[in-house]
């Protein structure tokens, strides 16, 4: 039998012959780092009360056992999932994940609140990305927050969402690697409105106050995140794409791509390119849609590898923040992390094995028959030889064998919460 080794020099040589170089790509891939949600951890549920709950805006299901109920063992676990996924990333958080014996509530919260995860970003040299959180709260009124009718509704998320951008500064600062900051807010009806318009103006104006605050771009980029539809908001979401795109545009503010946020043909794949035209840089929430739920764990599906292809061929790498967001109560957490962000690496590693200014010669000279041929080859290249190379240079189990390490975790440490 060949070793990892030996196979991957085959893998090599095979596509040297189609001018790439592997050994470059390898390179490449080390450099990119994904955004890992520490929300899959315990079903978005976090520590601001004692047993987190979900009441409003979002929801997961399934009850598998060993979720994380404390920041450490949500620490433990995460540590867990990075050891057995290739590369150095990042950790994002959610406000509901702050970490302190103090009650405070979202709009109290200030950076000491979350010094714990700063000291232990720094030992495992990781950056990290934040979120204010926009449910799950009793402030959260008749399904609306930051466009609400009510003044005194707005003003607490207002509040929390300036403190937000102060957490994210701080990370930025001490952590010396820019803070993405995510707003998404669910606020919607489930019935048709009467009024589309109010709420929409409702939340640019709440939108622009959280944003007056002056924060330097080296620390903190605000994203911000739009939604088709959702629980309870079946029939208008407030923040929906085309709001997004003018609010972000207009103001310098990211636009973040959610996979799942569209309707059921749309795909984010398709918006990259334009987005890129108009925007320095680019989010995205890697997700997977099935029906109602936008967040099942991520698969190795077309567009997943679409995603990837769209960064990596139009050279958006550098612009680009991919952040992960599904959250399945169904199976083991650590595993649904491991598949998803090693599924996201691998659909880049993909796309980086394509000669793709071969395939765009073809295409400008109008050879389609190649471009076809060529493209549904490439599909049949050894792609699975140099990830486990990749896997086994930085020191994570190749294959499948990261399965059995997940489940002696389960069996010695989450068996016993
Ligand atoms: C919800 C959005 C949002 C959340 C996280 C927890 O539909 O995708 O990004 O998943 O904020
Ligand atoms: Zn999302």
């Amino acid at each position: 039998m060949s070793t990892v080794e030996e196979r991957y020099q085959v893998a090599k040589e095979r596509y040297a012959e189609i001018g790439v170089d592997t050994d470059k790509v390898l390179e490449r891939l080390q450099n990119v780092k994904i955004s890992m949600h520490c929300w899959q951890g315990d079903d978005v549920k976090g520590f601001l009360t004692p047993d987190g709950e979900l009441t409003g805006g979002i929801m997961s299901t399934g009850n598998y056992p060993g979720a994380a109920h404390t920041p450490d063992q949500l620490r433990q676990d995460v540590e867990k999932a990075y050891s057995l996924i290739p590369g150095k990333h990042k950790l994002n958080l959610h406000a509901i994940y702050l970490d302190t014996d103090e009650t405070v509530d979202l709009n109290e919260i200030e950076p000491r609140h979350f010094e714990k995860w700063v000291n232990w970003a720094k030992e495992q040299g990781i950056g990290l990305d934040f979120n204010p959180t926009f449910f799950s709260h009793p402030m959260m009124k008749d399904g609306f927050t930051l466009a609400h009718p009510d003044k005194e509704v707005r003003d607490y998320w207002i509040e929390h969402g300036k403190r937000s951008r102060r957490v994210a500064e701080y990370f930025g600062k001490e952590l010396g690697e820019t803070c993405y900051t995510n707003f998404w807010v669910p606020d919607g009806f489930k019935d048709n409105p009467v009024d589309r318009l109010s709420p929409r103006r409702r939340l640019m104006e709440s939108l622009d106050e959280i944003f007056s605050e002056e924060i330097d771009e080296k620390y903190n980029v605000d994203t911000v995140e739009s939604k088709l539809f959702g629980l309870g908001a079946e029939a208008y979401t407030v923040g929906s794409h085309e709001f997004y795109m003018g609010y972000g545009i207009s103001r310098g503010k990211t636009i973040l791509m959610d996979a799942g946020h569209f309707h059921p043909t749309e795909v984010i794949s398709n918006k990259i390119s334009s987005l890129s035209l108009f925007s320095d840089k680019l989010m995205l929430h890697v997700s997977r849609p099935v029906r109602w739920d936008s967040d099942h764990v991520v698969i190795m599906d077309d567009e997943l590898q679409d995603i990837a292809k769209e960064i990596v061929r139009n050279d958006l790498l550098d612009r680009t923040a991919i952040g992960l967001d599904f959250f399945d109560a169904t199976i083991n957490r650590i595993a649904a992390w491991v598949v998803g962000t090693r599924n996201t690496q691998k659909a880049l590693l993909k796309a980086m094995l394509e000669p793709t200014e071969q395939l765009r010669d073809m295409e400008n000279k109008f050879d389609f028959t190649s471009r076809l041929v060529y493209t549904e080859d490439l599909k049949d290249f050894p792609y699975a030889d140099v990830w486990n190379y990749f896997c086994l240079k930085n020191n994570v189990p190749v294959g499948l064998d990261w399965l059995q390490d997940v489940r002696d975790y389960e069996a010695k440490i989450l068996a016993e919460r």
